[in-house]
């Protein structure tokens, strides 16, 4: 589960990419414990088509992410279970 942040503060209006109208989560990470941690998160994700935009904060343990087609939710909370980041709701 992931906890759902309508506009994030880089974000401000949710129109990025030409005025595509992109989704964006804030997934709660509970497994990162530092910066590196964020890191690896943000070049797995990066890695997948789609993704436009990754923010993380060690301190908060939280990713925000900005995706557009053909990334989904799924594939993005799929990827973090994966590289052992699990997001919590
Ligand atoms: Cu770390």
């Amino acid at each position: 589960m992931v906890t759902f942040n309508l506009v994030p503060f880089w974000f401000p209006n949710s129109e990025v990419n030409g005025g595509i109208i992109m989704e964006s989560r804030t997934f709660s990470i509970p497994n990162i414990s530092c910066g590196h941690c964020v890191m690896s998160i943000k070049n797995e994700l990066g890695e997948i088509e789609g993704v436009a935009q990754i923010e993380g904060v060690p301190e908060t343990k939280e990713i925000t992410v900005a995706w557009d087609a053909p990334a989904t939710l799924e594939m993005l909370e799929a990827k973090l279970t994966e590289i052992n980041y699990p997001a919590v709701g």
